[in-house]
């Protein structure tokens, strides 16, 4: 508790902003950017190229018109040119990271418009799967979004609720609303579904699957029945939820979480592939083209 506190302390009156000094240093690295090797930088155009094939007509258009402005097709990117154009737009960052860090580090780092950005590349071997996120899936996947300012300021209020579900003992909570919207989401458009969160955009079969498969479930957004929802971190999703905009995902998670959390503690959990009496499925996309 008192780690906790000192956490607040010191990011309420702003020593952790700009400066990694005190705990998150422990977990921000350099991205050593000529240690890439030509193999590797090789892998990530394969990787760009299969994905940039996939994603118009599945992607959302503002990942798409991020996507292009970035122009990260040619190599691993140089994260602190990335946070030159990313600061000019919506005021974020990116900070290299090892890979995974605890969660009081990766909501201190969202709450403060920082996004912790992995240096390492997967292995060929990996190519179609990888069981932690490495430099692909976190700049391919969630970097493009951070350019928009709805989605940015929603990036940075889930860091907030982060550091005071953990007091509230809301992190399961939290991490199903992670997942099912910031890595797995789904958004409404009058051309039909489209793709929003990071685990799909950078994966080479979800892509399609989620938006024209009939066996998943695809439910309309609702904050307590996503917080209620357990998932599976190592096959395609089974439930996808769908937002009309990013703009309800900023409404529907600005208030405060404590009262929500006490109701929840009240209700069952529910499996992945719940449809619950009443609710819609609604309908796949007729197969995508292209
Ligand atoms: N760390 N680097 C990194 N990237 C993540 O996406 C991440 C993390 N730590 C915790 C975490 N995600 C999840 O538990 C979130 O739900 C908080
Ligand atoms: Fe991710």
């Amino acid at each position: 508790a008192d780690f906790f506190r000192t956490l607040e302390e010191k990011s309420d009156h702003g020593k952790l902003r700009g400066d990694y000094s005190g705990c998150d240093e422990r977990y921000v690295v350099q991205q050593d950017w000529q240690a890439y090797t030509p193999e590797q930088h090789a892998l990530w155009r394969r990787l760009y190229q299969r994905q940039a094939k996939l994603v118009p007509g599945r992607a959302c258009q503002v990942f798409l018109d991020s996507l292009a402005k970035m122009d990260a097709g040619d190599g691993i990117p140089r994260f602190d040119r990335t946070s030159e154009a990313l600061r000019r737009a919506t005021g974020w960052e990116l900070v290299a990271v090892p890979g995974l860090v605890p969660d009081q580090v990766f909501f201190e780092h969202l709450a403060n418009r920082r996004f912790p950005v992995t240096v390492w590349l997967r292995e060929p071997h990996e190519f179609d799967y990888i069981v932690e996120p490495d430099v692909f899936h976190d700049f391919f996947g969630h970097v493009p979004l951070l350019f928009n300012p709805v989605f940015a300021d929603y990036m940075q209020q889930y860091g907030k609720g982060g550091l005071k579900a953990s007091r509230l003992d809301g992190l399961p909570n939290l991490s199903r609303l992670y997942w099912y919207t910031v890595e797995f989401g789904l958004m409404h458009t009058p051309e039909g579904l489209r793709a929003y969160g990071a685990g799909i955009l950078s994966s080479g079969g979800e892509v399609e699957y989620c938006l024209s498969d009939p066996r998943p479930r695809r439910v309309a957004f609702e904050v307590e029945r996503v917080m209620r929802t357990l998932y599976k971190i190592d096959s395609f999703q089974e439930t996808y939820f769908v937002i009309r905009d990013f703009q309800q995902l900023f409404d529907e998670t600005a208030a405060d979480f404590a009262p929500l959390y006490a109701r929840l503690r009240e209700q069952e959990v529910l499996p992945a592939n719940t449809l619950l009496p009443g609710e819609t499925n609604i309908p796949p996309n007729s197969k995508s083209g292209s």
